[in-house]
């Protein structure tokens, strides 16, 4: 191992032909495969010793690329004289190398040729790799470093067309399903949303669908590998998952790859990080991103520094962890603590509410049903709402008059939505709690939605679930004006509920007349 220590590749040459003699004489004396990355200076960042048929590649994370590839090229031996491997090819892809060389070894342990694979910016014969042709070590003629720059260049160049703020994520959204076909793309159609809704550019998406889910590898190498190439055309920095994803899943995919990989839930968490405006909402979200953390910090950690600001992404070794571990329950100690006191204080602004003793009425519903354009236009107010995803994170309430005086205190609330993270659902319990005060609840529909059925089924669960469901609850049909042809449709679902647009102030005198009439039963009891 001393006679490759301390030496240095070189620029202008894949390796040097010292450098390949040694590593050849190495790897026939161990009867092992060696390795060695070379960094495009020639500085060496790893020797790799393997075994006889393969090496191992270790963690370069912590390496940023250079460009659209790493930076770095892999040169190792191989003493069978086998070609270069599928193995080999995925190493290439996954880690985005520079370059990737088979240093084949005669049974006298001298270099025969070197075989090297290069990736391509878009697929010739759909391949998205090419090999050149072999060289001897000692007859390498052409400038590597003017082969990786005029690559490099032929990357951004196509990538020119596709650039977008270099601000924002650039995601892939995959989503291995054993749902139905029309429900995992319903979930992808919203995991779209979701991702919009971050500020995230998405670029395209895959469904996998499986009779049963590998618990230890997501997906399928092969599948992967596809995933992989599209990444590279479309310049993917970001894969999101549409399920949730374990720990070992996770590292399955980082480890080998140059994607950061987030699921569903880590997306719908950094979302409500962005938007929680109150010290509540802030220290709830805080609280569920550190319990979704907690778990998995064992894991390679990167995947999660897009939540934490970094904790744990400088690889933990195993003391690191539980400072870590030990740092992150401290805070978590702290932060219950401070919500306590910001819940009491909470409470005893609904105490001073509840003396003036007017009724209350709670919009629940599904995100984005209409719930804050419904507050809106009943109270001539101006509170968020847009059509995106969690719009609202904190509880609101205004005073309402009904037509036949008698006045109400409404509020809003965060909507619900299909596996919302429980860590997420118990933060904001609290705040859910608030839910528990009301005396008539209207659930918004979104009528417009194919899947509305889905929706209220969801709504209706996390009702049952938060122990709401004794409240009377009046349904809510909303954005019929989006729906109007469909007479069938707005029929039946007249008979459940009422059917209105929250934004034609008209169509809503029934609903009020209906909300009163209810409220009027609920308090004689
Ligand atoms: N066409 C139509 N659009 C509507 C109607 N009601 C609401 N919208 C639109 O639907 C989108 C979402 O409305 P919001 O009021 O923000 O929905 P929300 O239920 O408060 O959503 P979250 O706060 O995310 O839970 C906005 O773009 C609204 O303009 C309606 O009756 N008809
Ligand atoms: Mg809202």
């Amino acid at each position: 191992m001393e006679r490759l220590a301390g030496k240095r590749g070189r620029r202008d040459q894949v390796i040097g032909p010292e450098m390949a003699r040694s590593l050849c004489e190495l790897s026939s004396e161990l009867n092992r495969q060696i390795g060695i990355l070379l960094h495009r200076s020639g500085e060496v960042e790893a020797v790799i010793v393997g075994d006889f048929r393969g090496i191992m590649i270790p963690q370069l994370s912590h390496i940023r690329s250079k460009g659209r590839l790493k930076g770095l090229r892999l040169i190792h031996t191989h003493l069978a004289g086998e070609e270069i491997s599928d193995e080999d090819l995925m190493d290439l892809l996954f880690l985005r190398l520079d370059l990737l060389s088979v240093l084949k070894v005669t049974d006298d342990g001298l270099p025969e040729k070197l075989y090297s694979v290069h990736l391509l910016p878009d697929s010739r014969a759909g391949k998205n790799w090419t090999f050149l042709p072999p060289v001897h070590p000692a007859n390498q003629y052409d400038s590597f470093e003017e082969f990786i720059h005029a690559l490099e260049g032929e990357f951004t160049r196509k990538a020119g067309a596709r650039d977008v703020d270099s601000s924002q994520d650039r995601a892939i959204l995959v989503s291995v399903s054993s749902q139905s076909k029309i429900q995992a793309q319903e979930s992808m159609r919203e995991l779209t949303e979701l991702a919009g809704s971050d500020n995230v550019v998405v670029l395209d998406s895959v469904v996998q669908q499986r009779r049963k889910i590998n618990p230890r590898f997501i997906l399928g190498k092969g599948k992967l590998a596809d995933i992989m190439i599209k990444a590279l055309q479309l310049n993917a920095n970001l894969l999101i998952f549409d399920q949730e994803l374990n720990p070992s899943q996770i590292r399955s995919i980082t480890n080998h790859s140059e994607l950061r990989v987030i699921d569903r839930t880590q997306l719908i968490l950094d979302i409500f990080a962005h938007r929680a405006l109150s010290r509540e909402g802030k220290l709830q979200i805080e609280m569920a991103q550190l319990k979704y953390l907690l778990p998995r910090l064992s894991s390679r950690d990167d995947a999660l520094s897009r939540l934490t600001g970094g904790i744990g992404a400088r690889g933990p070794g195993e003391t690191k962890l539980e400072i870590d571990r030990r740092r992150i329950n401290d805070r978590l100690a702290r932060l219950g603590q401070e919500l306590k006191k910001v819940s009491k204080e909470r409470f005893r602004r609904r105490s001073r509410r509840r003396k003036k003793d007017l009724p209350v009425l709670s919009l629940v519903g599904y995100t984005n049903a209409g719930k804050s354009t419904l507050l809106n236009t009943l109270t001539q107010s101006d509170i968020v709402a847009e059509d995106k995803l969690f719009a609202t994170l904190d509880p609101t309430s205004r005073r309402l008059r009904f037509p036949r005086d008698m006045e109400v205190i409404l509020t809003d609330t965060v909507g619900f939505i299909r596996h919302l993270p429980t860590d997420l659902l118990q933060a904001f319990k609290a705040t859910l709690e608030e839910l528990e005060e009301a005396d008539l609840l209207v659930h918004v529909i979104d009528l417009s939605n194919p899947c509305f059925r889905d929706q209220m089924k969801v709504v209706e669960e996390l009702l049952r679930e938060l122990h709401l469901d004794i409240i009377p609850c009046l349904k809510l049909f909303n954005k019929s004006d989006r729906v109007m042809g469909d007479e069938l449709l707005l029929a039946d679902v007249a008979r459940e509920g009422i059917v209105v647009s929250a934004l034609d102030p008209v169509t809503l005198r029934p609903f009020l007349e209906k909300a009163q009439e209810m409220m009027g039963k609920i308090l004689q009891h």
